[in-house]
């Protein structure tokens, strides 16, 4: 049944008013690898795969789609299009410039997952965070591996510091009572995706919410703790209580790709503050009459979390940047005056000395 993979009225009155043909049929796309997609259709599930002239957005793993039969009897289905999506969680493709990285789509809550066997890295949160608050999702935070924490208050602590007004779970495989409670999450049709480093235990989580072994999972290095990459691909496991859990692989670096309201969602101290600046496009760097400055320097806005705000949005700026042509070439042009005064300032040292 369609309602098992979080079919909803809200896909139903989107599939009768996106202009899908009458015989399409609809389906969740609950896992991919490379050209084909699992697609999860009433009747059961089947391959799909891209038509050639396809001409959308590529589907990715929790995306509903709109399938046909074919192209010939033996052929799997054809994906036609995928309904607009509902959340989607993105990061900058690392390596490849300006390219969105989609990583989990159409989930309701993102567990941002992090293991106690080593300190959290409070820096590392806000950047998740950022992309999941602006992904249309609400994140909460799970910290695994409880029973490995040397001090597990001292941890919470330090993630409830970054992690404002976001729920924040503590779980242990080798607690049941721990899992139980995580098991009160799982309502029918939701979806969360579980996001975070490799190593972190998301795989093992999964499978002890199922009871079942649903996703390989993989040791880490006695050294350093991170993980083996075990898991490779995004795959939505329906799990008893009727939620969808989207395992994930655990990912390397994570650049953010777009952080507006992100930014506003992580930070919300700094938000609430910038109002009270004298410009509205205020960058809280050193614009004079910047009242995120004036608390930074009164105490009440940490400095490391106003640097790490910085160092978000300036991320978020370049992408912009990249994608408006006329914005790029300004930054080009400004960057290259840039350079040629500090070289004429350096040539005039070298002879000055
Ligand atoms: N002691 C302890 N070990 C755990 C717990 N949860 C997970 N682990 C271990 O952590 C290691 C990594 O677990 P995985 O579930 O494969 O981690 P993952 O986040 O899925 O990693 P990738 O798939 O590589 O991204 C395994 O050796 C697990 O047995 C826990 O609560 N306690
Ligand atoms: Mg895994
Ligand atoms: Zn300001």
């Amino acid at each position: 049944m369609l309602t098992d993979w979080g079919w909803d009225d809200h896909w139903a009155a989107l599939l009768a008013t996106g202009g899908a043909r009458p015989e399409a049929q609809v389906g969740r796309v609950s896992g991919q690898e490379r050209d084909r997609w699992d697609v999860q259709l009433e009747t059961g599930p089947v391959v799909g795969r891209i038509a050639g002239k396809f001409s959308g957005i590529y589907p990715v793993t929790g995306d509903w789609v709109t399938v046909h039969p074919g192209p010939s009897p033996s052929d799997p289905v054809s994906i036609d299009s995928v309904l607009a999506r509902r959340a989607h969680m993105s990061r900058g493709r690392a390596g490849e410039g300006n390219v969105e990285h989609v990583l989990a789509s159409n989930m309701d809550v993102v567990w941002i997952v992090h293991g106690l066997d080593t300190p959290p890295n409070p820096r590392r949160l806000e950047r998740y965070l950022t992309a999941a608050w602006e992904s249309g999702a609400v994140p909460e935070i799970v910290l695994t591996k409880a029973d490995l924490a040397p001090d597990i208050a001292e941890a919470v602590a330090a993630v409830e510091a970054v992690a404002i007004g976001v729920t924040v779970h503590v779980v242990s495989l080798e607690q049941a009572a721990s899992v139980e409670q995580l098991r009160a999450h799982l309502r029918p049709g939701r979806t969360i995706a579980l996001l975070g480093p490799s190593g972190a235990g998301k795989s093992s989580l999964i499978n002890a919410l199922a009871n079942a072994s649903l996703s390989a999972i993989g040791e880490v290095r006695a050294t350093d703790k991170k993980g083996r990459h075990t898991t490779t691909r995004r795959e939505l496991f329906p799990v008893p209580g009727g939620a969808l859990l989207m395992d994930t692989p655990g990912l390397r670096e994570f650049r953010v790709w777009a952080v507006d309201e992100g930014l506003v969602g992580t930070f919300p101290e700094i938000d609430a503050l910038a109002a009270a600046c004298r410009f509205r496009d205020c960058q809280h760097d050193a614009e004079p009459g910047c009242a995120v400055i004036a608390a930074m320097q009164d105490g009440g806005i940490d400095a490391e979390r106003l640097a790490s705000y910085r160092k978000l949005k300036a991320e978020g700026d370049y992408l912009d940047r990249k994608s408006d042509p006329l914005a790029q070439a300004a930054a080009v042009a400004k960057h290259k005056t840039a350079m040629k005064t500090m070289k004429y300032h350096q040539k005039f040292r070298r002879d000055g000395n």
